[in-house]
């Protein structure tokens, strides 16, 4: 395929998704708005830590068919993927209880930039996580006021990323993907573009099919995730450990419970089962207790936190990891960040120590540069992030640097075991054992 594709948006998405087209022959030019972003791309520098994508940005760059600048170009395609956040400052409302609203500010603006540019035969496709009809509600009027009219003078469709980050390059390739069209083809258009490097299967449907399957895959893995956060609070309160309960009813051949921790954050599970509540709200009762579980899971931590240590005033704390998930460097909607923020406001003194990103942009959260730096002289230690670093320390090697602290985990993968016999205090979230309430006690 000679196409040329302009990728709005060079985020955790846009920009493998960019570099991907580029290395596989299409001529393809990335556009940001973060004049950061472009300066450190133009440098041969990368913005994101991800596996194997600095290596594809590369090889785009050598190909020659990869550029990057601020400002659209005239091409055949043109993919948005940028972010659809939730408003900050601004809440629905249904029966009392406040809902969080999106914010499609970015996607607005990234199709108005496409205006000045659309032709006869173009195709545009949406990658954004948005609210179900914004293809067809917003960005078809939108496109329209060229004077062109969207199935008949361009095409448009919807095709929702599903990458998990930490494993974007391989998942981008190999993953299913969904093209849905404002008709048939456009959803072919598309097919056509992405076979250009996806092996994974390409099912065709209509656009705002294919956004509804987006928000029910992220949705349906936020109320997972909750049930393990509360089967977390009802195993602390019965004194029973919620790794050995769950571990065990994973022998159910039909039950497939997923780990407790501190809480649910990203840009996409926290924030995407929202659009249905706010475009729906008197039909998401489930969905929306889901996300007050998952939000309120780092108050639950600091509450056990508290627990154990007694009153929070002057204590020092370490915190490990800051990201909101294991081998990421995204601190983005992180509930390990809510615990240090909570940890604080209750009096008590972090250190924290995100090995993925040793100085991120965190005001009023002190950061250190080495693990040893963050718990020596230390009450307690708190791991938030499963990384591998953290799930491979050496329990013997740290007991010298932190004599007398408390090791709280709030992930799964460590072994009590292992800290106890070194002479830790190690207490897991949700292992029953901060609580004296024990059915056996
Ligand atoms: N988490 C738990 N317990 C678990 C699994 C995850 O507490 O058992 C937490 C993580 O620590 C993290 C959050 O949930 O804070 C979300 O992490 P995740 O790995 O489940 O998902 P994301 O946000 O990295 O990526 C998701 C993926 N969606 C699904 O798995 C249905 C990915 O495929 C999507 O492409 C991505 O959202 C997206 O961009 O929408």
């Amino acid at each position: 395929m000679d196409k040329s594709i302009c990728v709005i948006g060079l985020g955790y998405i846009g920009l493998p998704t960019a570099a991907m087209f580029a290395t596989h022959g299409l001529q393809v030019h990335g556009v940001d708005i973060c004049e950061d972003i472009i300066r450190v791309l133009n440098k041969n520098g990368i913005h994101i830590e991800e596996p194997g994508l600095k290596e594809v940005v590369d090889e785009a760059f050598a190909s020659g068919h990869f550029t990057v600048s601020n400002e659209v170009k005239l091409s055949d395609a043109y993919i948005i993927a940028v972010p659809t956040p939730f408003k900050k400052d601004k809440y629905g409302e249904f029966d009392g209880k406040k809902f969080k609203l999106s914010d499609m500010n970015a996607v607005i603006s990234a199709t108005e930039s496409i205006l000045p540019h659309l032709k006869k035969g173009d195709l545009v496709i949406l990658e954004s996580t948005s609210p179900v009809r914004t293809t067809i509600d917003l960005i078809k009027p939108i496109l329209e006021k060229s004077g062109l009219m969207a199935g008949k003078d361009f095409y448009l469709a919807y095709s929702p990323e599903r990458v998990l980050p930490g494993q974007i390059i391989k998942e981008l390739q190999e993953n299913a993907r969904v093209i849905g069209g404002i008709d048939k083809s456009s959803a072919e258009q598309g097919k056509a573009l992405y076979a250009a490097f996806v092996k994974g299967d390409i099912f065709l449907t209509d656009a705002t099919t294919a956004e509804m399957v987006k928000l029910m895959e992220n949705t349906y893995r936020d109320i997972n995730i909750a049930i393990a956060n509360e089967f977390s609070r009802l195993a602390d309160r019965f004194g029973v450990d919620v790794n050995e309960a769950i571990g065990i009813a994973n022998r159910h051949p039909r039950v497939k419970i997923l780990n407790p921790g501190p809480g649910v954050g990203g840009h996409c599970i926290s924030v995407d089962p929202w659009f249905f509540v706010e475009s729906a709200p008197e039909l998401s009762n489930l969905i929306w207790s889901a996300r007050q579980v998952n939000d309120s899971q780092p108050a639950f931590v600091v509450e056990v936190i508290k627990r154990t240590l007694g009153s929070l005033s002057g204590k020092r704390i370490a915190a490990l990891g800051l990201s909101f998930k294991a081998n990421v460097d995204d601190i983005r909607e992180s509930p390990a960040v809510e615990v240090v923020h909570l940890l604080q406001n209750e009096g008590a003194i972090v250190k924290a120590f995100e090995p993925n990103k040793l100085s991120p942009n965190l005001p009023g959260i002190t950061t250190c540069l080495s693990l040893e730096e963050a718990i020596a002289e230390t009450d307690a230690i708190i791991i938030l992030v499963a990384h591998s670093e953290f799930i491979n320390l050496n329990p013997k090697g740290l007991i010298n640097t932190s004599p007398n602290t408390k090791v709280i985990s709030t992930i799964t993968g460590l072994i009590a075991e292992h800290w106890e016999d070194v002479g830790f205090d190690f207490i897991q979230i949700g292992d029953g054992k901060s609580e004296k309430s024990s059915v056996l006690a």
